[in-house]
């Protein structure tokens, strides 16, 4: 398989589960992700729970201003809640979408003495009843799908199927995204690396947008497929593997014509671990990635890895900086120094 991509490879999850068809989807899954950097999972049994998303998101944005206004992501040091359009900002520019984020729900939450990054973890704000059973089932689900692909890129290096169990943090989240039509060419999100976790799982709707940078450093559409869920490399990974597998660098072009809908769910990583930490708890990891004859291009690094800096102590403070930075408003209620030093100092 080439070193980059013009297309982006498809792998049928039945067959990362079944003995007979396991070797072959394994080697495809070990191309996609220290190859490719990019793919689309398909088969995976979640179909009927996302198509029940698909149908329920477009009424969750319809519902009056006062009703989203009520859950608005302002009142959450946790960044969870609904965010209007205009109010995110990525690569220094404004997104123009509005959003629903949501975690999965955890008994203890931050307290008086922890960690400010700590902080992140804790409640959701749903707009309803029916929205948050909704949001729970999917997020049960895509955690399953999650774990088991987390198996199968443990067994794809060769490693022990629980190898990436140690690395998972408590509160994964899911988003309902909206973007509605907008002049040729605008921003929906500006290029980034998710800074969630580990994998991102996306589903698309049909209308398209989405492009994922190559490595080689080209801007590639990542047509919708029917069914799939998109997986693409976050930062978490990216630490863990010791940058040997980017994380993959992905931006939406806003729809002109139609609106597009979108539900991500971003597999979380431990907040408390620390780059240094990482050196020896993984490196039988590191050590079994295949190397890359892929050439390292300028432009492949346009935006920096929060988690491979040595400015932030550990991935939570990393991942704090990440949200202060795109929510600027809710970063600048609840972390007012962090944001006055953070919007100073680039890293
Ligand atoms: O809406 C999409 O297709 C991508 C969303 C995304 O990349 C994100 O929210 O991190
Ligand atoms: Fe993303």
């Amino acid at each position: 398989m080439a070193t980059s991509f013009s297309t982006i490879p498809i792998i049928d999850f039945t067959n990362l589960q079944s003995a007979e068809t396991k070797p072959q989807a394994l080697k495809q899954l070990q191309d996609a992700l220290f190859k490719v950097g990019f793919l689309y999972l398909i088969n995976t049994g979640l179909e009927s729970v996302v198509e029940e998303g698909h149908r329920n998101v477009p009424e969750l944005f319809n519902l009056p201003p006062e009703s989203k206004e009520k859950c608005n992501m302002i009142n959450s040091p946790c960044f969870l809640g609904y965010t209007a359009l205009g109010a995110e900002t990525t690569a220094s520019r404004t997104d123009l979408r509005e959003q629903f984020d949501f975690g999965t729900p955890l008994k203890d939450s931050w307290m008086d003495g922890d960690p400010v990054w700590k902080r992140l973890e804790g409640p959701s704000q749903y707009p309803d009843a029916k929205t948050e059973d909704l949001v729970n089932r999917l997020i049960q689900q895509m955690s399953n799908l999650a774990d088991s692909f987390l198996g199968s890129v443990a067994e794809c290096l060769g490693l022990p199927i629980d190898t990436f169990a140690p690395f998972r943090g408590n509160m994964d989240r899911l988003k309902f995204i909206k973007y509605p039509p907008a002049l040729p060419g605008s921003q929906g999100v500006g290029p980034h690396k998710d800074s969630t976790g580990l994998f991102t799982f996306l589903s698309q709707d049909s209308v398209g947008g989405l492009q994922v940078l190559n490595r080689t450093g080209q801007w590639i559409d990542a047509p919708p497929v029917p069914g799939s869920l998109v997986v693409n490399i976050a930062q978490g990974f990216e630490a863990i593997t010791g940058g040997l597998c980017p994380a993959t660098t992905h931006r939406v072009v806003a729809p002109t014509e139609t609106v597009r809908y979108s539900i991500p769910y971003f597999l979380a990583v431990r907040y408390d671990l620390t780059l240094n930490q990482l050196k020896e708890s993984a490196a039988h990891i590191t050590r079994c990635i295949p190397a890359s004859d892929a050439p390292v291009v300028p432009s492949i690094n346009q935006v920096a890895s929060e988690f491979l800096s040595p400015a932030f102590f550990c991935f939570g403070e990393a991942s704090l900086r990440n949200r202060v930075i795109s929510h600027p408003d809710v970063g600048q209620k609840w972390y007012p120094d962090l944001y006055d030093k953070y919007s100073r100092e680039s890293f």
